[in-house]
């Protein structure tokens, strides 16, 4: 896949700061859309996963976290070529993946709580972002089957949204294939599906390298499940250390446990740095 031109993605930058979030339209071939959703209903059989027990999480909706340990066909989510370039020029390079899993609103799903994702965090607002939530759309998001409902401009505000509130909204419609990246601080919530269908999605949420994951991947994906990732989604999934200092395992990168070369840490790289330049002759005059 060609790179994300620099014009488009700075154009997507500015969008996603002045509004909280932004459209990528029609970005995934509906091949693999149909491949996604087929993998979800294969899961979803499976592992006979019903409807969530809570109300944020929707009592008639289906939700199935950890995808990455349940089905090979979710390991590309993750690594979306456009979607990565723009996280990583929105977050940095070394950030993670926070937690990926699916939002399958059944009909008579009722609207979700109005929240932000990063709400139980001790931390004034505003602030740059520090996680997004990429939404991959599977089905078509429609007012009538529970499109997303935001509050543009919201992550902009001093505080968090009295958790519930009832507060203009827009719905976030977009075609299947679309994937909308919001900033954790946008008010959002998920809309009623008053139809007959379901609405298929996932949510691939991205965070900081220094920040605790949503879910714990380590732990999580069996450790032979990881040795077979992408040694990229192994770095996404905290199988990394931030700036070779945080996340190290008696001063090893974690990724050594998969059978990977690991990188130095920081200590490790400053005296290489010393070394080299104590071996190079000094410049004449
Ligand atoms: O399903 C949706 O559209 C939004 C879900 C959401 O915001 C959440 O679960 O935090």
């Amino acid at each position: 896949m060609e790179p994300v031109p620099a014009a488009q993605l700075a154009t997507w930058q500015q969008d996603f700061a002045r509004d909280g979030y932004v459209v990528l339209r029609d970005l995934i071939a509906p091949e693999q859309v149909d491949e996604l959703k087929a993998a979800l209903l294969d899961v979803e059989e499976r592992h006979g996963f019903g409807y969530a027990k809570t109300t944020f999480e929707g009592l008639r909706t289906v939700r199935i976290n950890n995808l990455l340990a349940l089905d090979e066909r979710f390991w590309g989510v993750p690594l979306q070529p456009a979607v990565l370039a723009l996280v990583e020029a929105l977050l940095d390079k070394e950030l993670l993946l926070s937690s990926l899993c699916s939002l399958t609103l059944g009909p008579g799903q009722e609207a979700q709580p109005l929240h932000e994702d990063t709400q139980q965090l001790p931390l004034a607002r505003p602030r740059p972002p520090l996680a997004l939530n990429a939404m991959w759309a599977l089905s078509d998001f429609t007012e009538a089957n529970g499109a997303t409902l935001i509050v543009p401009g919201s992550h902009k505000l001093d505080h968090s949204p009295p958790y519930g509130a009832e507060v203009k909204t827009v719905a976030a419609t977009m075609s299947a294939g679309s994937v909308m990246l919001f900033d954790s601080a946008l008010w959002h919530k998920g809309g009623a599906n008053t139809t007959e269908a379901r609405r298929y999605a996932l949510s691939c949420y991205y965070c900081m390298g220094w920040m605790r994951q949503q879910e714990n991947l380590q732990l999580g994906i069996p450790r032979e499940t990881a040795a077979r990732f992408p040694r990229r989604l192994q770095e996404l999934c905290g199988f990394s250390i931030y700036k070779g200092q945080y996340g190290h395992i008696d001063n090893r990168d974690p990724i050594e446990l998969l059978g990977q070369a690991g990188k130095p840490t920081v200590w490790e790289a400053t005296d290489l740095k010393l070394k080299r330049k104590a071996a190079t002759p000094p410049s004449q005059p």
